[in-house]
């Protein structure tokens, strides 16, 4: 079975003012088509068909570049589609264990939104700022080149992300031109808490005891 493009769970235009719809359009029907598709012919006929993409890019140093390249860019978008909504923004609820967490690990929701929004804005070129859970439950912010993840043998920081950011110019070029800080704000008013704190969860057992 070769991986699908999803449909997006809301339409182009839902994320507007702060996410355009040309913009969403063109990166989901484009660029994260193309990932996908190039994922599939990347791994036609090797030992890789047929394999989670979790399981691919937790060895990618083994594949070949257009494997790191459009398995991660088929994954990122996966999840960046999926931390996105027209009804997100603000702070995660108190009662939520992602905001005690956040609480735990930065020290209040404004330490971690900087440290993140500068992880994105500090990334030279293309890439990504991500909020991952460590295998200690713990949480950390950190950013990868390219399609890079932190699942990948290859990332600096090794983690399951929770919540990404991509910060490619094909993410804002077209409404925000050069100011990336001023997409980075904008994207902090649509984010999803709801899905981040479910992906918290199922990422770290020991969540319940927040
Ligand atoms: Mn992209």
């Amino acid at each position: 079975m070769a991986f699908q493009l999803p449909d997006l769970p809301y339409a182009y235009a839902a994320l507007e003012p702060h996410i355009d719809a040309r913009t969403m359009e063109i990166h989901h029907s484009k660029h994260h088509a193309g990932y996908t598709n190039n994922l599939n012919a990347a791994i036609k006929d090797t030992d890789l068909e047929g394999k989670k993409i979790e399981d691919i890019l937790a060895h990618v140093s083994k594949h070949s570049t257009a494997v790191r390249n459009n398995g991660g860019g088929y994954y990122n978008h996966n999840l960046y589609w999926e931390i996105m909504s027209p009804d997100g923004g603000g702070e995660p609820s108190e009662r939520t264990n992602i905001y005690k967490a956040i609480i735990r690990d930065f020290g209040s929701f404004d330490a971690f939104k900087k440290e993140f929004s500068t992880a994105g804005a500090t990334r030279f070129g293309s890439g990504w700022a991500w909020l991952c859970v460590d295998k200690n439950d713990h949480l950390f912010v950190s950013s990868t080149p390219n399609q890079d993840n932190p699942l990948m043998d290859v990332a600096d920081k090794h983690g399951t992300p929770i919540l990404g950011m991509d910060v490619w110019e094909h993410a804002y070029y077209l409404n925000y031109q050069n100011r990336r800080p001023d997409y980075i704000s904008a994207f902090f008013d649509v984010i999803n808490w709801q899905a981040v704190t479910e992906r918290f969860n199922n990422a770290n057992p020991g969540a319940s005891n927040l």
